[in-house]
């Protein structure tokens, strides 16, 4: 059992050193403002930045370069402390580049790589730092973008705690959890979503011992991604480079949605759209209101769909053939 004090650490020290980043000018911090979208049941936030378009551009590192931004040395008003979970160092960093305020960052220690799956040891660490946030009354869900076409840019390994209201959750849960299932254990799919994804609905929060939770979540996330897999060697074409994907982690579900493309390009202007994992949480990020005029024109689901992977024939009913 590892030690769950340095979660708690962790947590109480986001605030002062989002304080303190932002004050050192090390943590930038863009100004936005949101806007509910309802498409196909999910209320689409549309968070309209238009003071990214400034956001310094840095060159993209290279893969096998580990002396990234996320390696020593760690900038003061960024990182936050270190922890181990089993035989996993991380270092835990505010994200640099701030739209939401306490936005932080879970980095392994040691380089490895983004195109890697999540291990035992991220999944606990991220379900522990989720829990201990909840005893702090801060709310979190995580994200993991795995891959170049899955929105991600930095190479080296890092799963990134988005907050969220307390008792609140990202868009797409309100559809996950309205999902009535006929038999627990079993991944499933959202019928009316227009793009591959598989959803694990994990037993409810403190409703058995830590240990047994994180045990179903490990074999939860190894189950989906044979799911994304079965699914990606059907294809008639491979999507370029390696396997992508995004994850999302609540309380309540364990999401993986395979990728096809990074981008969308919108079919008004011809713009290209970045997804990352927090689109298909329910949450896009726009940088002017003719883009974001654009983007609901379009429709934020089939802007998903664009970027995801069609659906597999044979995957309409609601739970799919791989159990734990
Ligand atoms: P990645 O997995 O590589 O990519 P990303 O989240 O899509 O962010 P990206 O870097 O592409 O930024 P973008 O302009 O799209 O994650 C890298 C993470 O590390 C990012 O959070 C990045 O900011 C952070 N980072 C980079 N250099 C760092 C450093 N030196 N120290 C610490 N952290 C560093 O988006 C800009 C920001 O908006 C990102 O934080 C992104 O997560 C966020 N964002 C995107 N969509 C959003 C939405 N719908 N709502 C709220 N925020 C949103």
């Amino acid at each position: 059992m590892s030690d769950l004090t340095q979660y708690d650490n962790i947590i109480s020290k986001l605030d002062e050193t989002y304080s303190s980043g932002r004050a050192n000018g090390n943590l930038l911090f863009f100004g936005s403002s949101v806007t509910t979208h309802s498409d196909g049941g999910v209320d689409f936030e549309i968070r309209l930045c238009p003071s990214l378009s400034h956001k310094p551009q840095v060159s993209k590192p290279v893969v096998s370069n580990p002396d990234g931004p996320f390696s020593p040395p760690y900038v003061p008003g960024l990182y936050v402390d270190r922890l181990k979970e089993e035989e996993e160092e991380y270092v835990v960093l505010m994200n640099k580049y701030c739209v939401v305020p306490n936005h932080f960052l879970l980095v392994t220690k040691e380089f490895k790589r983004q195109t890697a799956p999540l291990t035992p040891p991220d999944l606990a660490a991220a379900y522990n730092l989720m829990s201990a946030g909840r005893r702090q009354g801060k709310n979190f869900f995580m994200f993991y973008n795995c891959g170049p076409l899955s929105g991600s840019s930095q190479p080296h390994k890092h799963l990134q705690f988005m907050p969220i209201p307390e008792e609140g959750a990202p868009p797409i849960e309100k559809l996950a959890q309205r999902q009535r299932l006929e038999v627990d254990g079993k991944a499933f799919i959202i019928p009316s979503l227009p793009y591959a994804h598989h959803v694990f609905r994990l037993p409810a929060y403190r409703s058995r011992p830590l240990e047994e939770i994180l045990d179903i979540l490990t074999q939860a996330f190894i189950s989906l991604l044979d799911l994304t897999f079965q699914l990606l060697r059907r294809l008639p074409t491979l999507p370029e480079g390696p396997p992508a994907y995004n994850v999302l982690l609540t309380f309540d579900h364990l999401h993986v949605i395979p990728r096809g493309r990074a981008e969308h390009t919108l079919s008004q202007g011809g713009l290209d759209v970045p997804v990352n994992a927090l689109g298909f949480a329910g949450m896009l990020i726009t940088k002017s209101e003719e883009e974001q005029g654009l983007l609901i024109e379009e429709s934020p689901l089939a802007i998903l769909g664009g970027v995801g992977l069609p659906v597999a024939e044979g995957e309409s009913c609601s739970t799919v053939e791989s159990s734990i």
